[in-house]
């Protein structure tokens, strides 16, 4: 899976190089190609934004600026995804549909804005992480990404996609692991008595009881 960024701020992007996202990049299971919008900007102090016409406090990001970075992207075929507090809330089902995708191109904003024209003209999806407001994009882009690396062959070990929280709308079971009594506190004895028929209840058991207490929400929408 191929990420285009769209950013004034390619920096932050570095963080994608540690752990699991770490990982899949150096075997190339994931490539991301950070795009600086600035380098397109074809004023002597690499100015970007200007003014609002109509008045009003802020900036605005040039709608010609972000239209070169955008063409510099060698595959236009790659959906556009312009991350925004108006946007859809991204949601695991969306996720997996993102991840049949070969490339995703995504577009990272700042409070202040971008001009609508260019919006209009090169974005095909708005999508929100959450009902809240950001600095930027970039984090949003981010989160996006690791959501959806996740469901890329060979990222995550096997197993561990299918069984995960949001997968068939129940959260997780508990998990424990050594010491067998850590402040009085023991095992569950199931765990350790090897009845993998048994685990398998106890565990599907636990994982509705904790659904119903901590997200009724997610019973209420259930497809199965
Ligand atoms: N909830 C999100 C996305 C971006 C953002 C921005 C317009 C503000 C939150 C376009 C306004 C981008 C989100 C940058 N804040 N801030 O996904």
């Amino acid at each position: 899976m191929k990420f285009n960024i769209l950013t004034l701020f390619p920096e932050m992007f570095t963080v994608l190089e540690s752990s699991i996202l770490g990982r899949a990049k150096s075997e190339g299971k994931i490539e991301i190609n950070l795009i600086n919008i600035r380098d397109f900007s074809k004023n002597k102090h690499k100015k970007v934004d200007d003014t609002p016409y109509g008045g009003g406090a802020g900036m605005v990001i040039r709608p010609d600026v972000v239209y070169d970075a955008y063409n510099s992207i060698e595959n236009k075929k790659a959906k556009v995804i312009y991350l925004s507090p108006q946007g859809k809330t991204l949601t695991q089902k969306k996720v997996k549909e993102l991840s049949l995708e070969n490339e995703i191109t995504l577009l990272c904003g700042h409070y202040e804005g971008i001009d609508e024209r260019v919006l209009e003209k090169i974005v095909d999806e708005e999508i929100s992480i959450g009902d809240y407001v950001l600095t930027g994009g970039e984090l949003p882009a981010m989160v996006l990404i690791d959501a959806v690396s996740r469901y890329v062959d060979g990222v995550l070990s096997k197993g561990s996609v299918l069984e995960e929280t949001f997968s068939n709308n129940l959260l997780e079971y508990p998990q424990y692991t050594r010491p067998e009594v850590f402040m009085d506190m023991e095992v569950p004895e199931v765990l350790l008595s090897g009845h993998h028929k048994n685990i398998e209840e106890w565990r599907a058991k636990k994982s509705l009881e904790r659904t119903k207490l901590k997200r009724p929400d997610l019973l209420e929408n259930r497809i199965i």
